[in-house]
């Protein structure tokens, strides 16, 4: 028997006392890309080109509310490693305004840069032990396609965004977004880096809404 719980759910509450009833959530699917990958064990996507687009393999989706939300400055530091040669994870979403470290874990070097409009960098070679962690700061919204200068296979996607509001969603497309405000918006779904489809949402307080990209 869990003794802790109605403690801490009173916690909670006293601690939110407006916005508990206030916030919403908007949940779906997205219709992803077939994949001809074998089903996900490991959670390891690669980024890979299909046609003249960039998109995960398998494929995954980025859902995100656009709106004009209070501006808060990111809260966290996000982290993208080097890994057995690849960048973990291989697709990031991130707001505007956050810092990535890129920790290398791998016993080699490697040399991170990015040519993307959004974000040109070079962090140029650096070994496991490197301290600070190179990191970048990423202040505008667009896709940045990561890279090494040393594995030329390696490839990393982080998608720059100007809302506080996104989530990626499962292999089977499914996503829920949660603590949203009450309003209309445009919702997103990203797919690829030539492919990002739109719905129109109502969110009200307290409730859930349903939205499903075909
Ligand atoms: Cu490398």
């Amino acid at each position: 028997m869990n003794l802790r719980g109605p403690f801490w759910f009173g916690a909670f509450f006293f601690a939110s006392p407006i916005s508990i009833f206030a916030q919403a959530t908007v949940e779906g699917r997205v219709e992803l890309p077939k994949s001809h990958a074998a089903p996900v064990v490991a959670k390891r996507y690669e980024i890979v080109t299909r046609g003249d687009a960039l998109s995960t393999e398998p494929p995954l989706a980025v859902v995100y509310l656009e709106g004009a939300f209070p501006k808060s400055a990111p809260r966290s530091i996000k982290q993208i490693a080097q890994k057995n040669l690849t960048f973990v994870p291989s697709l990031l979403p991130v707001q505007v305004g956050t810092k990535i470290e890129f920790p290398n874990l791998d016993d080699t070097y490697h040399s991170i840069f990015s040519y993307s409009p959004a974000k040109r960098f070079d962090l140029g070679r650096y070994r496991p032990e490197e301290r600070p962690i190179p990191s970048e700061i990423f202040d505008k919204p667009g896709l940045v396609t990561l890279r090494c200068d040393i594995h030329e296979h390696m490839r990393g996607l982080v998608l720059v965004l100007d809302t506080p509001h996104f989530v990626v969603s499962d292999a089977d497309g499914r996503y829920r977004l949660r603590g949203l405000p009450r309003g209309k918006f445009l919702l997103k779904a990203w797919i690829d880096s030539r492919t990002t489809r739109e719905q129109p949402v109502e969110l009200k307080s307290g409730g859930t809404a349903h939205v499903d990209f075909q």
